[in-house]
């Protein structure tokens, strides 16, 4: 069997599996009209058929082949020369790979230098209108078959698809100028060279190096040049440990000896906080754009080891970057997402990430992914870490075209790189570049990769480093001489040694120096809160009222809303003329006034426009127009920040996420994310535990994202009852060993301390405050907040105009105020408990008549825990016998926590007693009269005077 070889190179093998244009271009015709596609004039068998159009009738026949035939499959994209980039060496039978397949198409031989006419819709052409079949072949091989790998044909816009043909199809477009050769020449020496240096210099320590795809370097300067040159200003990139000090180096331009500084085992952080390792730290800088000569502003966000956790992270830093810039196309502010291939297939957060980039308060309006394919996850084969073909299909279901190739050829590499630029530029839509590399070491530079890939790893042995193959071509072709590249070589391994000399004198590093995302202005010079006063959060009762009408209000004309609504807004209108407000407009005014106050507020989570509870009601939807809706929240008053309330896709992980990113950008908004039930934040786990509770301390990065997690047993089952206190508790850093010592200024400097700040309000009024002084803090610290359920409508649980104006401020502790209070000698028992438990408790206590001998005190803000008022609540009752009581399991909730700083504060001189469920393994029972039963024994016990007596502690 005689084979088609019209190439020289090992291609020619597989010679003319050319068919992925037409497939691409049949493939849209179909899926943009719903009849058949416009009719060719030539018959399917007749002699003088164009061979195009042979093509198409041959898929018309046979849909199904269009799945198949795609040029990416055959193309040479592994550098190594061993896998199939797809896992896959299969070829369809009906692609014509040897001659004999012409037949397949009633073609001969003989037809091979027959000349053909070109459909309008392929630009192989270039300025001619037929080619002869075997020029054809020749031409769509060098296009899909060769260094490169398109997919695309999943896309269903002709539009797009055109366009990505144009850019790959037309004769000569992969050509470069001899100045754009030697930049990416000097771009890979300082890549490889950055490398090499830091292997002789430090040959024993981690630093996940880039041998194998030291292309990534100058593929990551195209794209931000490309930009640069389209208007883009600010790029936020995202990548994990593989090259990332490279990047900082190379991409970012970090100062060298800030770098080598970090390898210094002696050199410790001024800093507070526990710092992180070097290849976690993140970066800031502003330059000009050497290649546009624009200026621009570069920043790698900090991430932790947990792979593709910053994706969206970096997602909602853009958004928001967009957002202040009035950037709504993306055109100033754009992302870049650099993820290994295991990661990239495994990690379900980037499923969640590209399904947040087509939402309108979501998108980035397109981000650039690039991926490090070097064919293997730490000793994992990729056979054994995907199902899918390439590593890259995740991002097939938002219609992003996928560029693979082969990154030992720089050069493709960097057209790849350019037009994946510019079609984010002119679709605003992400793009993929998959670089087909290998890993030159073991996982890091101590692993022995033999021990697990042998194969591979003799291949990679023999692989000539891209540098010296590139440079070969160069010199070869006469583009730069040899003297010329070893040069630059010297040049920059001078710049190294400079830089390692200067980083000797250092004596002292400075976490603060990688700060990803800096808030001018917000500290003073050194870093430090501008003052250290806890503000007031009441305001004017005017205020009050003005957003009390508005909340209870349809600000447009003839916009018909629900009569059920209209309900909830006169009972609105009624509580607000007896000054009163609920948990809804209690957090109506706490947004409304920060956004009279200039602060942009964004609540974001599943529903929360009209609340799970329907409570809330912040998009109101005319009833008779289609998508007609309406946020009074925006109709406050005309020079108000803006209000943005959105509904997000089901997603935790993602979402949180992003909405830490989107609060990452500036300190001056309200930034929330609402757990449906609080249950559901644990499949964002990682997002609090890496990024939320431990970001300052690694990062030296404040961040004052909100956590509103509705919690509370009522009998709704295990998957809805427990947002887990005890982990948040158990997260917090402050010492409950240490009694602590009561400055002027202990309630604010404890704030300032902790790593974030844990309440559960109990009335309406609290939550309002706690909202406000988040923002108006000088600094800025996590809020998680467990918010109720029922006691969102509960006709306890209101509260007064008087406790939220001007005077008026959060309460960490509210305590007994009733008649126990008056006579504190009397009092037996002092109950402390938080939360909905307490309209139980009182409730409780009014029916058994013990007023005078049981009082209750609530401790609002759980962490940092208010020692100093706990004391002096402690101290008001000398008799009495103090008592936790909690409605969660013994083991659950806040006792663990508490606990020890009861005994703390007290100097372990009385106990505090436990009241609350018993130990268990699910957070709630599902039966609900189990759950009454055991509601009714822990009050029982929490009233029964007589429980502990000669009890010890
Ligand atoms: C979520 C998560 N799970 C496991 C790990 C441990 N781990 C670190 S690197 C790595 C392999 C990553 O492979 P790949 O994404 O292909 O990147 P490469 O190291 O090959 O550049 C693994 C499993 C991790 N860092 N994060
Ligand atoms: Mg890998």
């Amino acid at each position: 069997m005689s084979q088609l070889r019209l190439l020289p190179s090992r291609l020619g093998a597989q010679a003319s599996r050319l068919l992925a244009p037409h497939d691409i271009q049949m493939f849209s015709r179909r899926s943009r009209s719903s009849g058949p596609p416009a009719p060719f004039p030539s018959s399917k068998r007749g002699g003088s058929s164009s061979y195009m159009e042979e093509m198409y009738f041959a898929w018309l026949e046979n849909p199904q082949s269009v799945h198949k035939i795609r040029g990416h499959h055959v193309a040479q994209l592994d550098p190594l020369g061993i896998l199939d980039a797809d896992l896959d060496s299969f070829v369809p039978s009906d692609l014509i790979t040897t001659i004999d397949k012409l037949a397949f198409y009633d073609l001969r031989e003989a037809d091979l230098d027959k000349e053909f006419q070109l459909p309008t819709t392929t630009f192989i052409g270039g300025s001619e209108h037929t080619l002869s079949l075997r020029e054809i072949i020749r031409r769509l091989e060098s296009t899909y078959c060769q260094h490169i790998g398109l997919e695309f044909m999943f896309i269903n816009d002709v539009e797009q698809c055109q366009w990505i043909r144009q850019k790959f199809e037309t004769p000569g477009v992969m050509q470069f100028s001899s100045e754009e050769k030697r930049t990416l020449l000097a771009r890979l020496v300082r890549s490889m060279r950055f490398e090499d240096f830091l292997a002789r210099k430090w040959s024993s320590e981690k630093r996940f190096g880039l041998e194998g795809c030291e292309v990534m370097i100058p593929a990551l300067k195209t794209i931000i040049d490309k930009s640069s040159e389209m208007g883009i200003e600010n790029v936020i990139l995202g990548m994990p440990h593989r090259g990332r000090l490279n990047v900082l180096a190379n991409v970012i331009r970090k100062d060298l000896e800030q770098i080598f500084c970090q390898f210094d085992p002696k050199l410790e952080a001024a800093d507070e906080g526990s710092g992180d390792v070097k290849y976690h730290l993140g970066m800031y800088h502003e330059r000009i754009n050497r290649v546009t000569n624009r200026n621009i502003t570069l920043s790698l966000v900090a991430n932790p080891s947990h792979l593709e956790a910053v994706d969206p992270v970096v997602q909602g830093k853009t958004k928001a970057e967009q957002f202040y810039r009035g950037d709504a196309q993306g055109k100033k502010v754009m992302s870049i997402l650099v993820h290994g291939d295991a990661a990239f297939a495994g990690q379900g957060v980037v499923y969640e990430t590209f399904h947040l980039s087509d939402l309108p308060s979501y998108t980035t309006n397109g981000t650039v992914h690039v991926v490090v394919n070097n064919q293997i996850g730490f000793t994992t084969d990729p056979r054994m870490a995907r199902s899918s073909p390439y590593p890259t299909d995740v991002a097939r279901v938002v219609n992003a075209p996928i560029f693979h190739v082969n990154a030992d050829d720089p050069e493709a590499v960097i057209y790849v790189c350019s037009v994946a630029a510019e079609w984010r530029n002119t679709f605003n839509k992400d793009v993929v570049v998959d670089l087909v590399c290998y890993r030159r070491r073991g996982h890091n530079e101590m692993d022995e990769p033999m021990f697990t890939q042998p194969l591979m790893y003799k291949q990679i042995h023999r692989q000539v480093p891209v540098l010296k193959k590139y440079a070969d071509k160069l010199i070869a072709e006469g583009t730069v001489t040899l003297q010329e590249f070893e040069e630059e070589i010297a040049k920059y391994d001078r710049i190294c040694e400079e830089a390692y000399g200067r980083s000797k004198d250092k004596k002292i590093l400075h976490i603060k120096h990688w700060l990803d995302s800096p808030w001018p202005g917000f500290f003073n010079v050194d870093g430090e809160p501008k003052s250290m006063t806890c503000p007031a959060t009441g305001i004017p009762e005017d205020v009050l009222t003005h957003i009390g009408e508005v909340a209870s209000s349809v600000p447009l004309k003839d916009f018909k809303i629900h009569t059920g609504l209209s309900r909830i807004l006169r009972g609105r209108a009624d509580m607000i003329k007896n000054r009163t407000v609920d948990w809804a407009l209690a957090e109506y005014m706490a947004f409304g006034s920060l956004l009279k106050e200039g602060i942009h507020v964004r609540l974001s989570g599943q529903d929360v426009e009209r609340g799970t509870f329907s409570h809330r009601h912040h998009v109101l939807h005319d009833q008779e127009v289609d998508r007609r809706t309406c946020v009074p929240m925006n109709h406050l008053w005309p020079d108000q920040a803006p209000y943005t309330v959105c509904n997000s896709s089901l997603s935790e992980y993602g979402v949180l996420g992003f909405e830490l990113g989107y609060a990452m950008a500036s300190p001056n908004a309200l930034v929330l994310w609402e757990a449906q039930f609080g249950d559901f934040h644990n499949t964002a786990q990682c997002i609090i535990d890496q990024f939320i509770s431990t970001g300052q301390a690694k990062w030296v990065r404040h961040n004052g994202i909100v956590l509103l997690l509705p919690h509370g047993m009522e009998g709704m089952g295990p998957e809805h009852s427990s947002a887990r206190p005890e982990r948040f508790l158990q997260m917090s850093n402050d010492d409950s060993d240490a009694y602590p010592v009561f400055t002027e200024d202990f309630e604010v400097s404890q704030l300032y301390d902790c790593n974030w700040i844990v309440v559960n309000c109990s009335t309406p009024a609290n939550y309002f405050h706690v909202l406000r002084r988040q923002v108006l803090l000088p600094f800025r610290k996590p809020l998680i907040i467990f918010t109720p359920k029922s006691l969102l409508r509960h006709p306890e649980a209101k509260s007064s105009f008087d406790q939220m104006v001007s005077g008026a401020s959060f309460q960490r502790v509210i305590p007994e105020d009733g008649a126990a209070a008056q006579a504190p000698e009397q009092v037996r028992r002092l109950i402390f408990c938080t939360g909905k438990v307490y309209y139980d408790l009182v409730k409780e206590r009014s029916s058994q008549g013990l007023e005078e001998q049981v009082a209750i005190t609530r401790l609002e803000q759980i962490s940092p825990f208010p020692f100093d008022l706990i004391k002096q609540e402690a101290e008001k009752y000398p008799g009495a016998e103090l008592v936790w009581c909690q409605e969660e399991h013994k083991n659950m909730g806040y006792y663990d926590y508490i606990s020890p700083r009861f005994m703390t504060i007290l100097s372990r001189a009385r106990p505090i007693w436990y009241v609350g469920r018993d130990p268990a393994a699910a957070p709630a029972t599902g039966n609900r009269n189990t759950h009454l039963v055991s509601l009714k024994k822990f009050l029982d016990t929490a009233f029964n005077l007589q429980a502990f007596e000669g009890k010890t502690f």
